[in-house]
């Protein structure tokens, strides 16, 4: 299998994190690319390869034009307001609040984010820019005749939305390829998102479209971020009613339980029959990752890769989270390396 990767994802090092009342440095960091490089290559998956550059277009496709104006200018603007530290927002428009965008960078960082923990520096715009290419160069990879890629993106995509960044994302890459099929002579295409956390920018973005059969397997919205999406009786609007699928799990939950949720997603998406998988896949579920609460195995990462193979689908895979940085490699090749073996 191919992986596309962009080292740019490195000039995204944000020196802070807020983390239970406490700066700290963050755990989606750069390292984390290393790792998964490592054990590429330990394994000879196949060739790594830079991404082309697609340009804003496909872009502007899925998000704001705001937002992407907004996170190029918001690092220049930041220090020109005279502050020291990394750009995190304080205020929001809240419940009964005008949603209109302000001038000041204090609010506007108010308007665009949707959490606090992911502070912006000054190479976030380059890096997610860089990512977004990488998701779009493997869909060509598959477009063009590939059974599957591996789109090595860094960071991760699944929380931004129409108009909103956070959650260590800025722009969504997994709707970004989607978006790029669907112009490209594919009818529908299905998402499956198997990060720890609901993928609530995905699920926003395609909410009322049937062209995006979107499935997430996340921990339940009571106990984990985003808190406030994620729910089973989310299942669309308009004529994207009943393309939206949540299964919200709570802590402790075991892999065979999982599993088993998977089996349901994967008969979904077997009946909607897409012409194209992109699985946003996040290796953050692992027993031992420092911000999550499912308890899957390594080898249960193979497991799964070979579920998904045994659709038959075109498949590409976008890298989310996870933040095991010592098991990351590990578990997220085992999961192409289980798909690989059911092909
Ligand atoms: C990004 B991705 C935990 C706070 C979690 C943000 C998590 C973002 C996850 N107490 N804060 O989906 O892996
Ligand atoms: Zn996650």
């Amino acid at each position: 299998m191919k992986t596309v990767y962009a080292e740019t994802h490195a000039l995204r090092d944000a020196k802070t994190e807020v983390y239970g009342g406490e700066l700290v440095y963050p755990f989606e960091r750069p390292s984390r690319m290393t790792y998964i490089l490592d054990r590429l290559n330990t394994v000879q998956l196949g060739p790594i390869l830079p991404p082309d550059d697609h340009g804003q277009g496909p872009i502007l496709a899925i998000h704001d034009k705001g937002l992407v104006d907004f996170l190029q200018t918001a690092w220049d603007e930041w220090t020109a307001a005279g502050y020291a530290g990394e750009a995190i927002p304080t205020c929001w428009p809240a419940r009964r609040m005008v949603q209109r965008c302000p001038n000041h960078i204090d609010g506007k960082l108010g308007y665009f984010a949707l959490a606090t923990e992911t502070s912006l520096t000054e190479g976030t715009w380059p890096a997610a820019y860089g990512s977004a290419q990488v998701a779009l160069t493997a869909a060509d990879l598959i477009r063009t005749g590939e059974r599957a890629a591996f789109a090595l993106c860094r960071p991760p995509g699944h929380h931004a939305a129409l108009d909103m960044y956070g959650g260590y994302c800025f722009l969504n890459n997994a709707a970004i390829a989607a978006q790029h099929y669907l112009e490209n002579g594919a009818n529908r295409v299905a998402i499956l998102d198997v990060d720890f956390h609901h993928g609530n920018g995905t699920q926003d973005i395609f909410y009322d479209r049937s062209d995006v059969l979107f499935l997430s397997l996340h921990g339940e919205p009571e106990n984990a971020f985003p808190h406030f999406l994620g729910y089973t009786d989310e299942t669309g609007s308009g004529a994207g009613a009943g393309f939206t699928v949540n299964y919200p799990m709570p802590p402790g939950t075991p892999f065979a339980q999982w599993r088993k949720a998977l089996a349901d997603a994967l008969d979904k998406i077997a009946q909607y029959a897409p012409d194209q998988l992109i699985v946003s896949l996040g290796v953050d579920t692992f027993e031992t990752d420092p911000i999550s609460f499912f308890k899957l195995k390594s080898p249960d990462f193979t497991t799964y890769g070979a579920d998904i193979a045994a659709l038959g689908l075109p498949t590409l895979f976008v890298m989310e989270g996870g933040y095991d940085i010592d098991e990351i490699g590990l578990n997220t090749v085992n999961v192409l390396q289980g798909f690989l073996g059911a092909t």
